[in-house]
């Protein structure tokens, strides 16, 4: 073979081979599933804004998850976002849920374009129509015996059923029926085939609930596969929304919203005149229970020289100051206990009562002549005068 057709077949062999692996990077590339790609979707103009419309699915020959999803339009480039669902190697599919960001008007056709991508950048795109239509967006096709508005006390003990509700399935997908609860850390939701066209599913506590943390819980329930209309609605997820509202329990002591860490009191301060003032409240805000306050005496000396107004938490004084000065160093704190208690709480109910301790430091104010102490003084002078 002349050097001229070697050089000729080793471009043909090149070109064969580009040719090979191009057609195997488009063998490869990730794939929208038919049923799921969305296409042509019918959507209920009052489909409220933040709601999932569409669970779309694909999957990669090569396995190279995960598949980003991602969304285009050119005029409505806010009408959608992607919440792409976790996926690994050991998935067959991945999932995104498409949720409406706009409200839409009724007839109007939203043209937008859906794209997957997978890790080794291989993509696919379908272009998809939204046309608004006049179909109800009520859940009430979808779902049975649904309460939106759930009151629950938060002492409910974990695993406990809150409430029941069916979902209905679509007969015209050919998919099971499934209802998943997203972004609820404290509930979970199990479902349970009751015939071909409906699931029971029972909503339950998870984990502890917390008025004094957190009053409502948004409970947002998707349904992939539910019952719509599809004349009007091809949706094949529904999503609603339930608000939990937590009852406040007593669980919650009191506490301390002011009390003064140190005052200054003066020994000439009268009886009955206020030293100072303390005020608590009850931790539990649902239904707080009113305070009233005392202070601990527990074989504290300083003790008896004030009483508390249980009702307003003021600090009066009960009689004279002046033997404090002999009492205490000059000018030395010392230390009160006051007790907030809730008032109406049981016997041996816990958490109804709280402390803090609060310094006080009297002010000698009264210009006595100085008094010697002991007359041991006296005597050790004359004798030292004697005696010089
Ligand atoms: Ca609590
Ligand atoms: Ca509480
Ligand atoms: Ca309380």
């Amino acid at each position: 073979m002349s050097t001229v057709g070697w050089h000729l077949c080793l471009v043909c062999e090149l070109l064969v081979l580009i040719i090979a692996v191009s057609e195997n990077v488009r063998a490869n590339l990730p794939t929208f599933d038919e049923d799921s790609r969305m296409r042509i979707l019918l959507l209920p103009f009052a489909t409220r804004a933040g709601s999932t419309i569409y669970r779309v699915r694909a999957s990669d020959p090569d396995f190279d998850h995960p598949l980003e999803f991602s969304f285009t339009s050119l005029k409505h480039p806010k009408l959608l976002s992607l919440e792409i669902l976790p996926c690994g190697k050991q998935h067959s599919v991945c999932e995104a849920n498409v949720i409406l960001n706009e409200a839409v008007e009724l007839d109007k056709i939203y043209e937008l374009s859906l794209s997957v991508r997978d890790t080794s950048g291989g993509i696919t795109t379908v272009f998809c129509t939204i046309q608004a239509t006049n179909a109800s967006s009520s859940a009430t096709d979808s779902f049975q015996h649904l309460n939106q508005y759930l009151t629950v006390p938060e002492n409910l003990p974990r695993d406990s059923v809150v409430d029941y509700f069916i979902a209905r399935k679509n007969p015209n997908n050919i998919r099971g029926i499934r209802v998943e609860l997203r972004q609820s850390w404290n509930f979970r939701i199990a479902d349970k085939l009751a015939g071909s066209d409906r699931t029971n599913c029972s909503i339950i506590l998870e984990q502890p609930l917390d008025f004094e943390t957190q009053t409502v819980h948004i409970l947002r329930i998707l349904a992939v596969n539910a019952y719509v209309d599809n004349r009007l609605d091809t949706r094949n997820v529904v999503e609603v929304v339930i608000y939990v509202f937590v009852m406040d329990v007593q669980d919650t002591p009191p506490f301390f919203v002011r009390a003064p860490p140190i005052t200054a009191v003066s020994d000439k301060l009268e009886i009955g005149k206020v030293v100072l003032r303390v005020k608590a409240e009850d931790g539990d805000k649902g239904n707080p229970r009113d305070i009233h306050y005392v202070i601990m005496v527990d074989n504290n000396p300083f003790a008896p020289f004030f009483f508390m107004e249980p009702q307003t938490g003021e600090l009066k004084v009960r009689k004279k100051l002046v033997p404090l000065n002999q009492m205490v160093r000059s000018k030395a704190p010392f230390l009160l206990t006051i007790m907030a208690e809730e008032l109406g709480s049981l016997i041996n109910e816990a958490n109804t009562t709280t402390t803090v301790d609060i310094a006080l430091m009297v002010e000698d104010e009264t210009n006595d002549p100085p008094e010697f102490n002991s007359d041991r003084y006296a005597v050790f002078y004359v004798w030292f005068l004697t005696n010089l």
